[in-house]
C-alpha cells in the first residue's frame, strides 16, 4: 500500500484529557531523537511541529452526561483525523505520537477514510470501548473504539465520526483491566480479544498469527495499529497514565511491532498514552526509549 520511496508523517499530539497542562510525550519523544532515528532506517520523515489545537475554555465544555470535555476532545481529534487521513491519502504512512487514546477516535478515522477496508490491531490494557452508557469514569480515552463502531447513545458533537468500523475488523491484544460493562459489549458484539492470559498460554507468536488470521484472514488488507503504551508491563513502561500489572514484556510489545511490519500491510500507527508528567526523571526516560523503540520496530527495524 506504500509507495517508494517510503515516507513517514509524524503527527505529534501533545493532548491529554481532562486537561493537566498540555502532554509532553510527543515532545519527548522527538527530543529523544526519533526522527532521526526513522531517518536511518532508510525512511524519509516529515514532520513540521507538534499539532497546535486551539484552546477550548472549561467553561464553555461542560460535561455531557458524565462525558468530559466532550466539545474539546471533538475538535481535537476531527482535526487528528482531518491530518491522519490527509497523510494517508497522499501514501504517506502517519505516525500518532499521543498523548490521549481518544485521539484514536481520530486517527482511526482518518486511516478508514483512506482506506475503508483497513483492520486496526489495538495493543493495550484496557478495552477503550465503553459507551456513554456504560462508561464509570466519564474519561472519553475509555471510549474511542465505541465511537468508531457506532455503539451506543449518539452524542451530537461526535456526529462527525462515521461509524465505519465493523467488529470483524477490529482485535485486542495484552488486555487485563476491562469494566464490566465493556466485557460485556465485546461479547454482545463478538470482537476478539487476546488478553494477557491468552498470551500466557500460547505465547505471542502464536496469538499474533491468531489475530492476524481473525482480523486479515487472507493477509490482504491495510493495518491500522494502535499501540497504547500502558499494554506493556508498568515495570517496562511506567510513566503512563493507567498502568495495570501483568502486561506485556519489553520483547513481546516489540514482538507484536516486528510482527506486523513483516506482513507489509501497516499503513498507519498510533504510540499512545506516553506521560511524562507522572513520573521521576528515569521513568519518563525508560518509557519515552520504549516508545521510540516500538516506533521503530513498527517501521522495519530488525534485530539483525
Ligand atoms: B486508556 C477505564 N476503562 O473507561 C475508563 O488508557 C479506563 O486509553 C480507560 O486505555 C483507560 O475510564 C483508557 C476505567
Ligand atoms: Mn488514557
Ligand atoms: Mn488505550
Ligand atoms: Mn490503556
Amino acid at each position: 500500500f506504500l509507495p517508494s520511496p517510503l515516507t513517514v508523517a509524524i503527527v505529534g499530539c501533545p493532548f491529554r484529557c481532562p486537561r493537566v497542562g498540555v502532554d509532553q510525550g510527543p515532545i519527548h519523544m522527538v527530543e529523544a531523537g526519533l526522527i532521526k532515528q526513522l531517518a536511518e532506517l532508510g525512511w524519509t520523515v516529515k514532520f513540521d511541529g507538534h499539532h497546535q489545537f486551539e484552546e477550548v475554555n472549561a467553561i464553555d465544555d461542560p460535561p455531557i452526561g458524565i462525558l468530559k470535555n466532550p466539545r474539546l476532545v471533538s475538535r481535537v481529534t476531527q482535526a487528528v483525523a482531518e491530518a491522519v487521513g490527509g497523510h494517508a491519502k497522499k501514501g504517506e504512512l502517519p505516525v500518532t505520537l499521543g498523548g490521549d487514546h481518544s485521539l484514536a477516535m481520530g486517527t482511526i478515522s482518518g486511516t478508514l477514510d483512506a482506506h475503508p477496508e483497513a483492520c486496526v490491531i489495538w495493543i493495550d490494557a484496557h478495552a477503550d470501548i465503553n459507551t456513554a452508557e456504560s462508561t464509570d469514569s466519564g474519561n472519553i480515552h475509555g471510549m474511542p473504539v465505541s465511537f468508531l463502531l457506532g455503539l451506543g447513545s449518539k452524542i451530537p458533537e461526535f456526529s462527525w465520526v462515521k461509524p465505519a468500523l465493523k467488529p470483524e475488523r477490529i482485535v485486542y491484544i495484552g488486555l487485563r483491566d476491562v469494566d464490566a460493562g465493556e466485557k460485556r459489549i465485546l461479547k454482545e458484539n463478538n470482537i476478539k480479544a487476546f488478553s494477557m492470559h491468552e498470551v500466557d498460554k500460547y505465547g505471542i507468536g502464536k496469538v499474533v498469527e491468531m489475530a492476524l488470521d481473525h482480523v486479515n484472514p487472507d493477509r490482504k488488507l491495510p493495518i491500522h495499529l494502535s499501540f497504547d503504551v500502558d499494554a506493556l508491563d508498568p515495570s517496562v513502561a511506567p510513566s503512563t497514565g493507567t498502568p495495570v500489572r501483568g502486561g506485556l514484556t519489553f520483547r513481546e510489545g516489540h514482538y507484536i511491532c516486528e510482527a506486523i511490519w513483516e506482513t507489509g500491510l501497516l499503513v498507519a500507527l498510533d504510540l499512545m498514552e506516553v506521560n511524562p508528567s507522572l513520573a521521576d526523571p528515569e521513568s519518563v526516560k525508560q518509557t519515552v526509549t520504549v516508545g521510540c523503540s516500538l516506533v521503530r520496530s513498527a517501521l522495519g527495524e530488525t534485530l539483525l
